[in-house]
């Protein structure tokens, strides 16, 4: 079996006001005309298919479009489920009806996790949904994070599962290793739970022969080769412009993974580019450019004059100016780790209070510590 794993399309999405929309068809038409050259028995997209729960009109359009063409220029099975930016029951619409057409989508989170068997290899498909969600679904009370409730949906799985098969699993979320936290993420990924810890442990995801996930926008693995993240399609924040992205084409057998990464140039990257303005002026790109600037004054409508040689610039900041502040801050915090307790609440107040703490106030305080120290 050979699955092409992709995420986190995000169709409609935004980068500082400016549309991804035409980047997104191109890169999508490229995927199309890429998997019409290289054999594929499924396609997989693990969530955030769009950007927000009400896609602008454009956005489902060129999803329509392209999963249409997916399934009938390709002939490829698509398997498809709803992310923490999807809304798990419009993206469902039709699910039942286009299931007998091969495109697989899963939008909301079922009391049994449904099952999809292609060409004798199962897929799990588990959407994301609210915690508390998927405790009211399943009656269980137990459920009091993100983590007890994927573990309560992995066991009923896990019961029914055939190991002797070849079982996969396709969800979003944020698994880590506890034990050797190596994830590495971005700044548009949204959190996925607030008040609770949002990861889940890796070691619930090992009895499956394949885990496809989505969520992270930077392709990586977890823990093993066979638990990982395609990553998104585009660079969708400047904390991604660095990352070279992909889509994973899997190659699956029993007690057996490949991965051969497959890149698809976008038609405009997203770069950082530094730089003195004088000289950066004298240059011109389409890209998407997030600009930080040498200079140590400040430039006169510096964006506006970039934008008349970069039309995409995303945004501007001046790197020595920062580096600067930024040190200042960094002394300050080394200067804070000298100071005592005591006298970082002496600050405090003074600063807050505008008055300085009277000898009996110190003596309150002082004893407070103390017997916080002395842990009673
Ligand atoms: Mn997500």
């Amino acid at each position: 079996m050979r699955l092409l794993h992709t995420a986190d399309w995000h169709i409609g999405k935004i980068v500082n006001e400016m549309s991804m929309l035409e980047d997104q068809e191109y890169f999508l038409d490229q995927l199309i005309e890429k998997l019409k050259t290289i054999q594929v028995d499924a396609l997989i997209m693990a969530g955030d298919l769009y950007d927000r729960a009400m896609p602008s009109k454009e956005a489902v359009a060129l999803a329509n479009k392209v999963l249409t063409r997916l399934i009938q220029e390709v002939d490829l099975p698509v398997l498809i489920i709803a992310g923490n930016h999807d809304s798990n029951e419009r993206v469902e619409y039709g699910a039942d009806l286009l299931a007998t057409n091969q495109l697989y989508i899963e939008g909301t989170v079922k009391e049994v996790t449904r099952k999809v068997t292609l060409k004798g290899v199962n897929f799990y498909l588990l959407p994301f949904a609210d915690y508390a969600y998927i405790r009211e679904l399943l009656q269980d009370e137990s459920i009091k994070s993100l983590e007890d409730a994927t573990r309560v949906q992995l066991e009923a799985i896990k019961k029914e599962m055939d190991l002797s098969e070849i079982n996969v699993l396709i969800a979003h979320g944020y698994v880590i290793n506890l034990t050797n936290d190596t994830s590495e993420t971005t700044d548009s990924e949204r959190p996925l739970s607030i008040g609770t810890a949002e990861y889940v442990s890796v070691e619930l995801f090992e009895d499956f022969d394949y885990v496809a996930l989505g969520h992270l926008h930077k392709a990586q693995k977890v823990k093993h080769d066979r638990i990982r993240y395609s990553g998104s399609i585009l660079k969708y924040s400047k904390s991604e412009a660095v990352h070279k992205k992909q889509v994973s084409l899997v190659t699956l057998e029993k007690n057996h993974v490949e991965i051969e990464p497959i890149y698809i140039e976008p038609k405009r990257d997203m770069r950082i580019i530094k730089g003195f303005f004088a000289a950066l002026m004298e240059q011109h790109s389409d890209d998407y450019v997030f600009f930080e600037l040498l200079d140590e004054n400040f430039v006169m409508d510096a964006m506006n004059q970039l934008r008349r040689r970069y039309p995409n610039a995303m945004g501007l900041e001046y790197a020595a100016r920062k580096e600067r502040e930024e040190n200042a801050s960094i002394m300050h915090q080394e200067h804070l780790k000298k100071l005592s307790v005591q006298d970082i609440f002496d600050d405090f107040y003074a600063h807050y209070k505008e008055k300085e703490l009277t000898v009996e106030h110190k003596s309150i305080i002082n004893n407070i510590l103390h017997e916080m120290e002395s842990g009673e």
